[in-house]
């Protein structure tokens, strides 16, 4: 296993493998056996581009020899960040040969970032594109060769000084390692709570199951055709289920350029999608879109809707609009994934956030002192399971609050339950805010704009919004010369953090409300910025 991770006790292990859960698979291995069992099926549609179940394994094997020529070695961490190209899928299967493991980032991610994951992951490499979505990347990769002038940097398209992706696909070779499936694939992203994103350290076998459950939830087989809409290094959109759970399943994945109408409806007309997944704040969008469009939708026979809690009202208009199912997917990249089921009645689709996906999984609701509440009560949600993990990378201090003693994992969220076993999300207790399903660590902000010379505090809370759900609020306490929201924004971006963490409005203010502890009074300010909206509202 690798260090800094911690692995399941003994008797889970041998108990979910006794149980089938874990197969003792790799990923490797599992595109091997679908290139054999399946070669000349598409794998992935991009633009005019259809590539093979077996030429996918092919370029994989390439790749793998030349990433081993360049050095990277087994357990070696190589930071990716790439958006919806096949070269993801390439990149991620030959570091899964290798034994190296992706580090995935997100293509909105910047120089903060991206610096963060590369030393903290104390990565061998950082893969990118040149540009994308009028950004260019190699600015980024400049930043992180300059902290560490080892680092690897390939990039797709045109590499200026770096290594080209392109030049890897070399003669393939036998490789000469031997991939654990107990050991780790990859590291996930959480959305964060305190300070930094938290690595998530997952399983070959962990993940597998999650993708072989997922499928099988979702009804997957061989002619499904799932389109990737919302960034594929997510873990939605990657396995629940996803890129991996479509190609787990011998189907196609369609890769979208962009999340808009525009791009996506041609496409399922076109291809035949027959199931895509959104955030909420996108479905939105889909439902205004579709009645003004006339694509032919009729092939799609799943929405799936998940990251942030998608409203009782808007989901009651999924299936008049486009005449499919909704399945609500309520998941975190930590593990524990619950869908609504396709079969299940209208009301538990609508007014409920799915039930988890295993009977494995475990789930407590609880008080404030760990003790299980009645049925029907809002809780704290926790769990445990052959899929969610027992601790995150490197982050012994946090996993000691993050964890239960006896390995439950607190989710931050409160949830409670219906008669018939439906979660359904009521709130968090996480320092975090759900910006349409981005999530954004209120302390990570925070600590950037402490460094700004003139502000003395600062508090970020969530203000609720009719689209994203969720916005970001800045209460801030200025020094003598204040400055103006303004100025506060451009020095974040300047800090080379993500735009969707940037907040959405800035509040300045002499002092905080506090609570009876002393500690400032998040929730106060909550009610703070909620009356000023409302008030807005009132007078417009
Ligand atoms: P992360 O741990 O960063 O992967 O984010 C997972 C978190 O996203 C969950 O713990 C929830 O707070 C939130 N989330 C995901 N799906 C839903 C959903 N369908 N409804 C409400 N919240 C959700
Ligand atoms: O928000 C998430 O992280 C999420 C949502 C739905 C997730 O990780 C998942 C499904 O697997």
């Amino acid at each position: 296993m690798l260090t800094g991770c911690s692995s399941w006790p003994e008797d889970y292990a041998d108990l979910y493998e006794r149980e089938g859960c874990w197969k003792g698979e790799t990923f490797g291995e599992m595109l091997r056996d679908r290139a054999e069992r399946q070669g000349d099926r598409i794998a992935i549609t991009s633009g005019d581009r259809n590539m093979s179940y077996a030429e996918l394994d092919d370029r994989a094997d390439r790749l793998a020899a030349g990433f081993q020529e360049l050095g990277i070695k087994q357990m070696d961490r190589v930071v990716v960040q790439l958006p919806n190209v096949i070269e993801f899928f390439e990149v991620c299967f030959a570091l899964f040969r290798l034994g190296a493991l992706p580090v995935f980032a997100l293509p909105t991610h910047r120089s903060s970032e991206i610096n963060y994951f590369c030393e903290f992951a104390e990565a061998v490499a950082y893969i990118l594109p040149d540009k994308h979505a009028g950004f260019d990347h190699r600015t980024l990769a400049r930043g992180a060769k300059e902290k560490n002038e080892k680092l690897n940097v390939i990039v797709t398209g045109d590499a200026a000084e770096f290594v080209n992706l392109a030049d890897l696909y070399i003669d393939p070779k036998k490789l000469e390692v031997k991939v654990n499936s107990r050991d780790v694939a990859f590291l996930q992203l959480s959305g964060g709570s305190t300070g930094l994103s938290k690595l998530i350290p997952r399983t070959h076998d962990d993940y597998m199951y999650s993708l072989e459950v997922s499928a099988e939830v979702c009804q997957l087989d061989k002619d499904s055709v799932y389109l990737a809409v919302l960034p594929i290094a997510h873990n939605f959109p990657m396995s629940s289920p996803g890129i991996l759970g479509t190609l787990y399943a011998g189907g196609r994945v369609v890769l979208s350029p962009g999340p808009s109408p525009d791009e996506a409806f041609p496409l399922i007309e076109k291809q035949g999608v027959t199931i895509t997944a959104l955030v909420p704040p996108l479905a939105l969008r889909w439902l205004d879109a579709v009645s003004t469009r006339d694509h032919d939708l009729s092939s799609l026979q799943v929405l799936q809707v998940g990251g942030a809690k998608f409203s009782a009202e808007a989901a009651r208009r999924v299936f008049p609009a486009f005449g499919c199912k909704l399945q609500q997917v309520f998941g975190m990249a930590e593990g524990l994934v619950n869908y609504t089921r396709l079969d299940d009645p209208e009301e538990i689709i609508i007014n409920t956030q799915g039930r988890p996906m295993s009977k494995y999984d475990e789930v407590r609701i609880v008080d404030e002192e760990d003790r299980d509440i009645e049925q029907g009560q809002v809780g704290h949600l926790l769990t445990r399971g052959p899929y969610t993990i027992r601790g995150y990378y490197k982050a012994e201090e946090h996993n000691a609050k993050a964890f239960t003693l006896d390995g439950f994992y607190r989710t931050g969220d409160l949830v409670s339950k219906t008669e018939s076993g439906y979660i359904v999300v009521e709130g968090r207790d996480k320092d975090q805010i759900n910006r349409g399903g981005e999530k954004i660590a209120a302390e990570e902000v925070e600590n950037h704009l402490l460094a700004h010379g003139a502000v003395h505090d600062v508090a970020i809370v969530s203000m609720s919004d009719d689209y994203l759900g969720e916005r970001s609020c800045a209460f801030v306490i200025p020094r003598q010369d204040a400055p103006t929201s303004k100025e506060l924004k451009l020095f974040l971006k300047e800090r080379g953090l993500a735009a969707f963490k940037i907040p959405d409005r800035f509040e300045f203010t002499d002092s905080f409300p506090k609570t009876p502890l002393g500690k400032v009074s998040k929730k106060a300010l909550r009610q703070i910025i909620s009356d000023k909206l409302n008030n807005q509202l009132t007078l417009k």
